[in-house]
């Protein structure tokens, strides 16, 4: 079998196979024969039809089930683009030939502004509890590799999709990555890293982070937004050392939260001048990041930091990134560039807009003719858009019902994709009355813990103890009465030991001393007192437990343990599912409706429901019929309703 793994891999025939194709390809040792493959894929669709979807957070089905029409890009000429052929050449060919301080004077050297796309991450994080998959991805690759050549990067990997990717969609997101590398050679791949806590929710040991870099840069990604949750530098600099070692480009990353232009807030102009100094004068940095998690940077406040920044270090790329919450981000890019941002981040029109980033098409019509115009092919972003538009539909089941702009924010201060979580939380638990309580809650907990910045994992604490606040009904002062007594969440009491790095001004006191009641208090980046990661033994035990481990999976063990070891049992009981159209993942076809699923190149499985036989009483199961490439096969599921 792996012989013929190996011979029908898509690279293989396509004879782009590298040198170290064999190790780097950890999907041949899967020496599961595609008879089996079919029979666990039966399995999982067999269940489907009796039981309905498994997958957390679902409500309801697609509101699109329909064949997904591809879009034809075309050429400068007006001419259609044959796919087959090699995308033009962008900045990833000079970060992969010259590296990543090329690349940094490349990006300050060009002319307009350049853009990254973030549909493939920022925006379904934000707007659909993360849960595009990765066959959605794969399937408008190559168009996007042409219309988006000129693109400053892709954003595809990191932030929550990792952990969502083996949590709820049950995929290997190093396979993401390693499948959307191979269709997308020309454009940049970004991803976020959470400074020392990598891409979990709290600091891990720096040889994780170290490892997890390595990894990630082998198989595919090039810049790294890095930051942490607090702007906590000596927790950013882990991240940034990591990347930097691996060969990455160092975005390193400042978070914006408050509002600059009011004086009577926390973070104001010197506080951020004072950490691009530390940042800059480290020497690891290649371009610096301006996150704006929550969508508050104001046009006026963009051109005050932007243009500072650009004053004082006239040769520093700048990538802004911001989210449209209070619907002022096309109007923020205008006053960034005009200040002298590099980059800035947007996502396609029909994933834009609201908790997401700006919309492209319209960022483009606002910057059009003028001397920062980013002068894409205007033609073939909507055409890519013309995609997303009708997957958004494939994925209505996780809509969170935005309505439109919240200009609240200004006040709660709630990043993007929190933001549509807890409203989604809000309505599944059926508190959507307690949707404005909420907010104010989080407002309260944020002054509580000390006006923090907030960005994962610092913004789950936030909300946390806002919730918490909500269903025991309290208030601020209740809070602080009672805080001897209370239980508070275990967010809340990793941050006031100090397991997310230290806050900017210092803990809130005496709430936090009140509120650990004993426990300890660290007042240095964890890392320093955490024992290195044994990742010989990590990897002896997923060999024995599972067999074949590759180093990506020993870093996905090292973020998540239990996730992990979750995932890999569910694998062994439904395969990889990645290839199965979503709409049939998450939603059965109707009866006689016949469909195709590709377990690999050229093998492909057609799929026909039958028939879902009666409940047996003696058994409590059904049988489920299927046609399977003109066969009838049947399961047997357990009916659990
Ligand atoms: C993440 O860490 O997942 C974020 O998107 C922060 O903005
Ligand atoms: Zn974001």
């Amino acid at each position: 079998p792996f012989l013929t793994s190996l011979l029908t891999h898509p690279t293989f025939i396509e004879g782009t196979c590298w040198t170290t194709f064999i190790d780097d390809t950890p999907e041949l040792f899967s020496l599961v024969s595609s008879q089996n493959r079919a029979q666990k894929l039966l399995a999982y669709l067999g269940d489907l039809a009796v039981n309905g979807s498994s997958i957390k957070g679902q409500l309801g089905e697609p509101k699109f089930k329909g064949d997904i029409i591809n879009p034809i890009i075309h050429d400068s000429h007006g001419k259609p683009i044959d796919l087959t052929k090699a995308p033009p050449h962008g900045f990833k060919q000079i970060i992969d030939k010259e590296g990543p301080e090329a690349f940094a004077k490349a990006v300050r050297a060009h002319k307009g502004l350049l853009l990254m796309d973030t549909t493939w991450r920022d925006a379904h994080q934000s707007l659909l509890a993360t849960r595009v998959r990765t066959v959605d991805m794969i399937n408008i690759a190559k168009e996007t590799a042409f219309a988006y050549a000129e693109a400053y990067s892709i954003e595809c990997w990191g932030g929550a999709t990792f952990d969502v990717a083996f949590r709820f969609l049950y995929e290997d997101p190093w396979d993401r990555l390693r499948k959307l590398r191979r269709l997308v050679p020309n454009v940049p791949f970004q991803m976020l890293l959470r400074g020392a806590n990598g891409v979990a929710y709290s600091s891990l040991p720096d040889n994780a982070i170290e490892h997890f870099c390595e990894q990630a840069k082998k198989y595919g990604v090039d810049v790294f937004r890095i930051f942490d949750a607090l702007n906590d530098y000596d927790q950013l600099e882990v991240g940034m050392k990591a990347v930097h070692k691996a060969g990455g480009v160092v975005e390193a990353t400042v978070c914006y939260s408050g509002d600059m232009l009011n004086p009577e807030k926390k973070y104001n102009l010197e506080y951020y001048m004072n950490l691009i100094d530390k940042i800059v004068s480290s020497g690891l940095c290649h371009v610096l990041g301006i996150k704006d998690m929550a969508g508050v940077l104001k046009p006026r406040a963009a051109t005050l930091l932007i243009g500072s920044i650009r004053k004082k270090y006239p040769d520093l790329p700048i990538h802004l990134h911001c989210h449209d919450s209070a619907g002022t981000g096309v109007a923020t890019y205008v006053a960034a560039a005009e200040a002298g941002v590099d980059a800035v981040d947007t996502a396609t029109d029909s994933m834009s807009g609201t908790t997401s980033q700006p919309s492209v098409g319209a960022l483009l019509a606002s910057m059009q003719g003028s001397e920062h115009d980013p002068k894409l092919n205007t033609y073939n972003i909507r055409a890519i858009d013309s995609y997303w538009s009708q997957l958004r539909l494939v994925y209505s089941p996780f809509e969170a019902h935005l309505t439109g702009p919240d200009p609240e924010v200004y006040e709660h201060e709630i990043p993007g994709g929190q933001l549509t979580n807890l409203i989604f939380q809000a309505q599944q638990l059926g508190l959507g009355t307690q949707w404005a309580q909420t907010k104010k809650a989080y407002e309260q907990a944020n002054d509580l813990l000390g006006d923090i910045v907030k960005v994962t994992p610092t913004s789950k604490v936030v909300g946390d103890l806002a919730q918490f606040m909500v269903s025991n009904k309290l208030d601020y002062q209740g809070v602080i009465d009672k805080a001897e007594e209370l239980d508070f969440p275990g967010s809340v009491l990793e941050f006031f030991e100090g397991l997310m790095g230290q806050p900017y001004g210092g803990f809130p006191e005496p709430l936090r001393t009140k509120a650990l009641r004993g426990r300890r208090k660290l007042d240095k980046r964890p890392g320093l007192t955490l024992e290195p990661v044994d990742l010989a033994k990590i990897k002896k035990d997923i060999n024995e437990k599972y067999g074949g481990a590759s180093e990506c999976d020993v870093a996905s063990a090292v973020m998540y343990p239990k996730v992990y070891d979750d995932y890999r049992k569910w694998i062994q009981k439904f395969g990889d599912l990645s290839v199965l159209p979503t709409r049939y993942f998450l939603a059965k076809p109707e009866i006689g409706e016949e469909f195709h699923v590709e377990l690999e190149k050229g093998k492909v499985l057609i799929l026909k429901m039958l028939a879902i036989g009666p409940l047996s009483d003696a058994t409590g199961s059904r049988e489920v019929f299927y046609e399977l490439n003109g066969e009838v096969r049947q399961v047997t599921v357990d009916d659990k309703n």
